[in-house]
């Protein structure tokens, strides 16, 4: 057994504390994932990543640095920051741990109480020294998006080397300008940061790179569409947080294996869950590693979730960047416009994001819709009322759910999914 200690004090990391916080967690996986009926075999990728999440994939991120392999590590907590800038630098580009609460003591002197717990969770990774990954970044890439995350990064800032993209409100030809030209402000900075020079045949190399293991994304998805449903969402979510996490071509490998698998199981009717379980899509707030706990009640309950329409889910990987593009400039507008696609709640009106949830659900065959917000999460919360009459005027069975990473309300969560269940 190779001790990771050392590593993880030479980035600055509390050791104790870090050793309870991988305890916990490695708990709750076991209790969680491998509690599962009928898991594709394939998904041993998932616990391989898992096992390896803050020791493993760190020794070897650090090992490619040291080897000169790789030039910088990249963090990031939104899906508006184009990876394939930072691969095309040789960097590393990680998405940061943000789904559990830590430190919330020492983060409350500096953040509201009141502050959504995906933000106050970056903060107590951070003040409580427990995340590798932020604690291994040269960079960390923020966004203004929701004022929350906005504000926050101005404490952020002082505890990391930080750059902060600007993301439009509104998605109109005007602001798609701007966008155009922030992400080529991220390139410059980037390049700077890394020391190379964007060339064309890097920037091709990583948009098809990028591409790869979105189309291997996508083609898990669609076996979702068959009863019985071949995976379940909690193994499906794992795995798009990975892709934040892994290596890129290692995961695009074990992805395309999952959907091959999934592809027989479809083939021979074999499923996760019997065949008329209820289906669920879920759509909402992004849930970062290693927030879990809806899709574990979902499925504990009785349901499968069958996609997910956030950020952690379809927003992720079903679109790709226009390969045609032959200059930097050309392939810097393709990516732009690639991301300008995803539907988060800070652009108003977000109308496509309705078209999209219930296309979703039709392709899916949803029996419902579970809609959640994180706690204090204004964007998503106000988003809802929409998100219902989008839901009633399709005639699917809808609900919403407020919750936050404390475990508090299992007990009260439990019961609603059951009944909503029971109903659709
Ligand atoms: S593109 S959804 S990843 S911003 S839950 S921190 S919104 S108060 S995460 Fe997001 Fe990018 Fe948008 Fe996607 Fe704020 Fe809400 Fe908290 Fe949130």
């Amino acid at each position: 057994e190779f001790d990771f200690h050392p590593m993880w004090e030479s980035l600055g990391m509390n050791l104790a504390d870090h050793d309870m916080l991988l305890g916990a967690v490695g708990q709750m996986y076991g209790d969680m994932f491998l509690t599962q009926n009928n898991r594709p075999k394939s998904t041993s990728y998932l616990d391989f990543v898992a096992t390896n999440i803050h020791s493993g994939r760190i020794k070897e991120m650090l090992d490619k640095k040291e080897a000169g392999e790789a030039t910088k590590i990249v963090g990031s907590f939104c899906v508006y920051v184009p990876e394939e800038i930072v691969l095309a630098c040789d960097g590393i580009p990680v998405g940061l741990c943000s789904g559990a609460d830590w430190a919330t003591d020492k983060v409350e002197e500096h953040l509201p109480r009141n502050t959504c717990p995906l933000i106050k969770s970056f903060a107590g990774f951070k003040l409580g020294e427990v995340c590798p990954y932020i604690e291994s970044s040269d960079l960390v890439v923020g966004e203004n998006t929701c004022d929350g995350k906005k504000k926050a990064y101005e404490f952020f800032a002082t505890q990391k080397n930080m750059y902060v993209m600007d993301i439009p409100n509104v998605h109109d030809e005007s602001t798609l300008v701007t966008w155009k030209a922030e992400v080529k402000k991220l390139a410059a900075k980037i390049e700077e940061e890394c020391g190379v020079t964007i060339t064309p045949e890097r920037l091709k190399a990583a948009i098809h790179a990028v591409n790869g293991k979105r189309r291997a994304l996508q083609r898990l998805a669609a076996t979702r569409a068959a009863d019985p449903a071949p995976i379940s969402g909690l193994d499906s979510l794992l795995t798009v947080q990975a892709a934040f996490m892994d290596d890129t071509p290692r995961l695009t490998g074990a992805i395309n294996e999952m959907a091959a698998e999934c592809e027989q199981r479809v083939e021979a009717g074999e499923g996760v869950a019997p065949k008329g379980t209820k289906r669920i899509l879920y759509t909402g707030t992004p849930m970062a590693v290693p927030n879990w706990k809806l899709f574990n009640l979902i499925e504990k309950a009785g349901g499968v979730v069958v996609g997910e329409e956030s950020c952690t889910g379809s927003r992720y990987y079903k679109d790709l960047v226009d390969e045609s593009g032959e200059t930097v400039d050309e392939m810097l507008d393709a990516i732009a416009e690639r991301y300008f696609k995803i539907n988060c709640a800070v652009f108003t009106p977000n109308h496509q994001r309705m078209k999209d949830i219930v296309q979703m659900a039709k392709d899916l065959h949803a029996d419902g819709i579970v809609d959640v917000a994180l706690q204090f999460c204004t964007l998503y919360e106000m988003e809802s009322f929409a998100v219902e009459k989008a839901a009633e005027e399709a005639g699917i069975p809808f609900m919403h759910i407020t919750t936050d990473y404390a475990g508090e309300d299992a007990g009260q969560l439990q019961t609603r999914i059951e009944a909503f269940l029971e109903t659709i």
